[in-house]
């Protein structure tokens, strides 16, 4: 297998890039790491080194470049041989969860970008926002309850999934969301979780601020 590189942007901000992070770390994958920072005059071309997509995570091997990340998931999956739960209806209901993720919650997103070293941020709650929040309270509740006997995570063993929803963990926990006590366990498992630590040690030690991202 050619030598992995992951592409990704700042570690505070870059929700995307933490996600694709989170995966290779629990399945064991070496890889190398480039951080580009976001935010620049020289981003995109920086970016674009990388990879014509312009935007972070990008993860190469050897001339292979694999963008978004979702695809970059499954292409760790693929080397891994895990990722996704055994089961069928465990890993169809995991991959359901996580297509949710990377499309939906827009005003999750906006409302409350990731800031991965801030704490005790609040802003007004807007009904799209509250709903984002149930929502994902709701997914957090079904996966543990019908397949998280197994483990700490989503589905037991760590998958994807958790992945998906690290940095949603992170936004919950900057601006204090009210969520259920199934939900609160879960959270405690992923901020108590090493690779998360080691990311959350090295987004305090950047330089960089995103004034567009400082929010609360
Ligand atoms: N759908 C993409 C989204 C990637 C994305 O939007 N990344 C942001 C950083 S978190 C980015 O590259 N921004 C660069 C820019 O805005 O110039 C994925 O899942 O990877």
């Amino acid at each position: 297998m050619a030598p992995l590189t992951l592409v990704i942007g700042n570690r505070n901000y870059s929700s995307w890039s933490l996600r694709a992070w989170m995966l290779l770390r629990h399945l064991d994958l070496p890889f190398e790491e480039v951080v580009i920072q976001l935010d620049t005059p020289t981003t995109r071309e920086d970016i674009e080194c990388y990879c014509p997509s312009g935007r972070v995570p990008v993860l190469r091997a050897g001339s292979l470049c694999v963008w978004d990340s979702l695809a970059i998931c499954e292409y760790a999956v693929e080397l891994a041989g895990r990722g996704w739960p055994a089961a069928s209806e465990a890993r169809a209901m995991a991959r359901s969860v996580c297509a949710e993720m990377h499309s939906g919650f827009p005003a999750l997103r906006t409302a409350w970008p990731m800031n991965a070293r801030a704490r005790n941020r609040r802003t007004a709650l807007t009904p799209a926002l509250e709903a984002d929040i149930e929502r994902i309270d709701e997914i957090w509740n079904d996966c543990r309850r019908h397949h998280g006997s197994g483990g700490p995570w989503l589905f037991g063993d760590y998958s994807v999934a958790d992945a998906m929803y690290a940095p949603v963990v992170l936004r919950f926990n900057t601006y204090g969301a009210r969520v259920s006590e199934a939900a609160r366990w879960y959270m405690a498992s992923v901020l108590e979780d090493a690779a998360l630590q080691e990311w959350l040690q090295a987004a305090k030690q950047e330089p960089w601020t995103i004034p567009g991202d400082e929010v609360g």
